[in-house]
C-alpha cells in the first residue's frame, strides 16, 4: 500500500546523505512507494538559482541573516512546488537537508540567535515539518576528508565547486555537528542519529529499519 512520507537526511559535510538517499529511494521503488528524491538549496529551477548565489566557492560574502532569508526563500518554493503536492499524491518525499540544516549551519555555526531563526522559518513554512529525519552523525575531521575526495573527483568534470561551507574553519563544523546532536535531542521522536561512520551497508540497514517501521513495508 502506497503512503506518503516526507523523509529528510541531515548531517555534516561527507556524512553521506546523498549515498544514503540514492540506495533508500531505489528499496522503496522496490517496495512498491513511489518516492520523490530532491535537495536543499534546490530542487526548483528558481531555489536552484539561489543554490547557485550561496554554495559556490566564489559565492558573495553573506552574512548569517542574509543566508537565512535565502535558504528560506528557496525552501518556501520546494515545499509549494514539489513537496506538498507530492505527499498529497501518496509519495515518499525524500529531501538532502531541511530546516534542521539552517539551525546547524546558521544557528550553531555562525552563531545566530536560534529564536530569530525560528520565527523566519515559520513565517516562511508554518508549522510543516519533515514525518522522518535521519542525523548522520560523523566527526567533522573524517566527514571534511571524505567530502575532499569527493570534490577532488568532481573537478574534472564540473567548471564550479560548491564547496564553500566545506571551506569554513573546524570549530565551524564541530558547532553545527553539536547543533544537530541538540536538535535530535530536543525532537526525538522525529529525530534518528545514525552513526556515519559505519561502512554504507550498516548504515543503510540502520536506516531501512526506522522507515520499514514507520511506514510498515515488508523486511
Ligand atoms: N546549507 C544548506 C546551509 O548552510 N543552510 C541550509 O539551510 C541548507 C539547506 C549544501 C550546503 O549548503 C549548506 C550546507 C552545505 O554546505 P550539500 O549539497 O548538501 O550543500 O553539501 P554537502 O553536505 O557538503 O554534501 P556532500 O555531498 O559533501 O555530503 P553528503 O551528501 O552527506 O555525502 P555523500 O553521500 O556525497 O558522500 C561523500 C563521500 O563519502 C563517501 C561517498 O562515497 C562520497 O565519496 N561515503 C562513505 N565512505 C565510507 N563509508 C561510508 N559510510 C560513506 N558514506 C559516504
Amino acid at each position: 500500500m502506497r503512503q506518503s512520507l516526507f523523509i529528510t537526511f541531515e548531517g555534516g559535510e561527507g556524512s553521506g546523505k546523498t549515498t544514503q538517499i540514492n540506495r533508500l529511494s531505489s528499496y522503496l521503488i522496490e517496495q512498491g512507494q513511489k518516492v520523490v528524491t530532491t535537495r536543499e538549496p534546490g530542487g526548483t529551477p528558481e531555489a536552484e538559482a539561489i543554490r547557485d548565489l550561496i554554495v559556490q566557492r566564489d559565492a558573495g560574502d553573506w552574512t548569517p541573516m542574509a543566508e537565512v532569508l535565502l535558504f528560506n526563500a528557496a525552501r518556501v518554493m520546494l515545499v509549494d512546488k514539489v513537496i506538498k503536492p507530492a505527499l498529497e499524491t501518496d509519495k515518499v518525499v525524500i529531501s538532502d537537508r531541511f530546516l534542521d540544516s539552517t539551525v546547524a549551519y546558521q544557528g550553531y555555526g555562525h552563531e545566530m540567535d536560534l529564536k530569530d531563526i525560528d520565527a523566519i522559518q515559520k513565517l516562511a513554512v508554518h508549522d510543516f515539518v519533515p514525518d522522518l529525519t535521519f542525523i548522520l552523525d560523523i566527526d567533522p575531521e573524517e566527514g571534511l576528508k571524505r567530502s575532499d575526495r569527493r570534490l577532488a573527483g568532481e573537478k574534472f568534470v564540473l567548471d564550479r565547486q560548491e564547496d564553500r561551507y566545506e571551506n569554513m574553519e573546524l570549530e565551524f563544523h564541530k558547532r553545527l555537528r553539536n547543533g544537530f546532536l541538540e536538535i535530535a535531542k530536543q525532537e526525538a521522536e522525529r529525530c534518528h542519529v545514525i552513526d556515519a561512520t559505519q561502512d554504507l551497508d550498516a548504515v543503510t540497514e540502520d536506516i531501512k529499519k526506522i522507515v520499514q517501521s514507520k511506514l510498515k513495508v515488508a523486511a
